[in-house]
């Protein structure tokens, strides 16, 4: 596997040259989850700066992290990157808020579904006392390309026996929600820096995460984010592009199996 990762260059062919085969779409939907302060935003800037080939910073991150969650002022923010110079690679982020404790003051799942769904526009700031139900942002009749096709989970590897158990459960509900839909979903272990920095100690928190979330191991991550470097390295450009490509794998899929 590592002779794999180490073979992925920025320049990897799978991802510049891929388009959805199914031609309702344009564009391959992937929606980032998890706590706050996990890394999500950090990880879109990373996969930025790992096309890009330089340390880039477009989607806004905290460096003091808290208990609220810095995604606050956008609701769903899309983020798609430059392949200069054809134009734009086929595939784009969608970035949320984190899920805070209490449950209360974060997005609310029934929000997050409707995201799923391609129900909510881009520019809805996320209310915690209610959800959408119709207006501007309520998109009534969305299409395949305002769908979500991939889920990606967010978890901190360094703290993932300490994630609240609320967080663990909105989750699962948001995953539950994504499997009724056939959604292919994956998740990504962010901070691997400051976890056990030991295989055998990564191995054993991929299936905690396993058995937390209900995702199989093989479709589990680690990822360490750009959050400090000034330069990018083929270390990391690696673990970040295994990740990606594996999204757009199975987003591929699911799309080609929607057109049956
Ligand atoms: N050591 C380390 N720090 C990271 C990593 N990824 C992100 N960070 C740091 O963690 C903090 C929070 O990162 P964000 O990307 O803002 O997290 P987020 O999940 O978008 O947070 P919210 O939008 O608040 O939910 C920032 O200070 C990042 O620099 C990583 O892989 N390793
Ligand atoms: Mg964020």
């Amino acid at each position: 596997m590592w002779h794999e990762v180490k073979s992925l260059t920025p320049k990897s062919y799978f991802l510049k040259s891929y388009q959805p085969r199914n031609a309702e779409v344009k564009h391959l939907r992937i929606l980032l989850i998890g706590p706050v302060g996990v890394g999500k935003s950090s990880f879109i800037d990373s996969v930025d700066s790992v096309l890009q080939d330089r340390i880039t910073g477009r989607a806004p991150t905290d460096a003091v992290t808290g208990s609220s969650s810095f995604t606050k002022n956008v609701g769903i923010a899309v983020f798609d990157f430059t392949k200069d110079p054809e134009g734009f690679y086929s595939f784009m982020f969608n970035d949320l808020m984190g899920f805070e404790r209490p449950a209360e003051s974060g997005v609310h799942v029934e929000d997050i579904k409707l995201a799923l769904k391609g129900h909510v526009k881009e520019g809805y700031k996320f209310k915690p006392e209610e959800p959408l139900t119709e207006g501007d942002f309520y998109n009534p009749n969305p299409t395949l390309s305002d769908r979500v096709h991939v889920l990606v989970s967010v978890v901190p590897a360094e703290s993932l026996s300490i994630m609240n158990i609320e967080v663990v459960e909105k989750l699962r509900e948001v995953r539950l929600a994504a499997s009724e839909m056939g959604i292919p979903q994956l998740a990504i272990f962010t901070r691997i820096d400051e976890a056990c920095p030991e295989v055998k100690g990564n191995i054993n928190k991929v299936e905690k995460c396993s058995s937390l979330l209900g995702i199989p191991p093989n479709c589990m991550f680690l990822v360490k984010n750009y959050h400090s470097e000034i330069t990018t390295s083929n270390a990391i450009n690696a673990l970040i592009l295994f990740a990606l490509r594996a999204m757009v794998s199975v987003g591929e899929d699911f799309l080609n199996d929607l057109q049956g």
